[in-house]
């Protein structure tokens, strides 16, 4: 008998990748999509034939114990967020309804419906913010440095919290930045990669950036949705820092791919102080020594490796696209 899984959020980029991994597992796989005017469905147009589409919003507990009552699946991976930090200066308040109270309400319809479900929530290295040791690892004391941040803070101790008051198999991965070509427009990487593309196809003359001193750990997206397949394959719920212990700043970023496009960045690139954050998160490097010893999980693909197939996949999309 085929497993099946619940993915809220998967019409996002994490969602559409774990969707694909678990369908090649065997899986039968039903996302979580919330109403919207027009379906946001670019990444799993490919996977619409095999996958089932519920309805359900976070912010509404009758919709997810609905869903996960009907469906009951064997594992939950809760990816729905509010994901872009400084939207969450803009909507501090929704922010905490998404990304706080609805992981409560997810624990809690699991907690209703079946207490054998396992469940896996999408924590973030933005917790660690105004990092307190270098490298982070699981031990490593959280200091978000934004309402985005302190949400998710929030959803790791409800999720350590359910797991520890309740018995669920519930999980917390910490995830440092990954990206892919199916990356929002809005993150830096994609902003970046998206902009030279443009700018060799002679669509754009300029790209303007923020803070280009920021360092993150920068991973494939492809490769951190194994390891939240891997968590929920353990004989024991635990969390995972996932990262690939390596950081570069945005200003590498950038050069990498302005050169990789055939630019110099220094020709094209401005800073605009608007696009500077209340309170940034300097620099952020992950050690993944627990995941790669316990799950076996390692990355496959490097930082210059990512950053060049996000520039060709844009300048073949831009180009397809005239
Ligand atoms: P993403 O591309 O922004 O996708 C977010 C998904 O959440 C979308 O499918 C979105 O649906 C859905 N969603 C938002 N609000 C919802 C609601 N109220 N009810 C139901 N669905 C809702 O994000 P991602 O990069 O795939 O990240 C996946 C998860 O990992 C997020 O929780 C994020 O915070 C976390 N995370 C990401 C990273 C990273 O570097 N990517 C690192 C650490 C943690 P619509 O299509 O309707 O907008
Ligand atoms: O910013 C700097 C910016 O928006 C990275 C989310 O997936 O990862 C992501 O959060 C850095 C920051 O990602 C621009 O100041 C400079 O220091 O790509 P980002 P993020 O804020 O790190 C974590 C792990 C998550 O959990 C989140 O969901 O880049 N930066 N110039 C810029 N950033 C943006 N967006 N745009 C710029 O023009």
């Amino acid at each position: 008998m085929s497993k099946r899984a619940i993915v809220t959020g998967i019409s996002g980029q994490d969602g559409s990748y774990l969707a694909e991994l678990l369908l090649d597992q065997g899986y039968e796989v039903v996302g979580v999509t919330r109403r919207l005017s027009a379906p946001n469905h670019w990444r799993i147009e490919h996977l619409l034939d095999r996958i089932t589409l519920r309805p359900a919003d976070l912010l509404d507990q009758l919709s997810l114990i609905r869903v996960i009552d009907e469906v009951r699946p064997h594992e939950l991976y809760n990816l729905a967020a509010m994901s872009f930090v400084p939207a969450s200066w803009d909507q501090p308040l929704l922010t905490g309804e998404y990304n706080a109270q609805g992981v409560t309400r997810v624990m809690e319809a699991i907690r209703q419906v079946d207490t054998s479900i396992r469940v896996y929530q999408a924590s973030s290295s933005e917790m660690f913010g105004k990092v307190r040791e270098t490298p982070q690892t699981e031990l490593t004391p959280f200091y978000p440095r934004s309402p985005y941040g302190v949400s998710k803070v929030f959803a790791h101790y409800i999720t350590v919290n359910y797991r520890e008051s309740y018995d669920l198999f519930a999980v917390s991965g910490i995830l440092f930045n990954h990206e892919s070509p199916r990356r929002g427009l809005e993150f830096v990487t994609r902003k970046v990669t998206h902009g030279a593309a443009r700018i060799r196809l002679g669509l754009a003359d300029t790209l303007s950036l923020g803070n280009l001193d920021a360092r993150r750990d920068w991973g494939f997206a492809g490769d951190y949705v194994r390891a939240m397949w891997l968590m929920l394959q353990q004989d024991r719920a635990d969390d995972y820092v996932i990262a690939t212990g390596k950081s570069h700043s945005v200003r590498e970023l950038v050069e990498i791919a302005f050169s990789h496009a055939g630019l110099d960045w220094r020709a094209h690139v401005r800073t605009d102080p608007a696009l500077l954050r209340p309170a940034e998160v300097d620099h952020l490097i992950g050690n993944p020594a627990r995941a790669e010893a316990e799950l076996g999980w390692r990355p496959s693909v490097d930082f210059e490796g990512l950053v060049r197939m996000m520039v060709d996949a844009d300048v073949e999309r831009l180009s397809a696209a005239r």
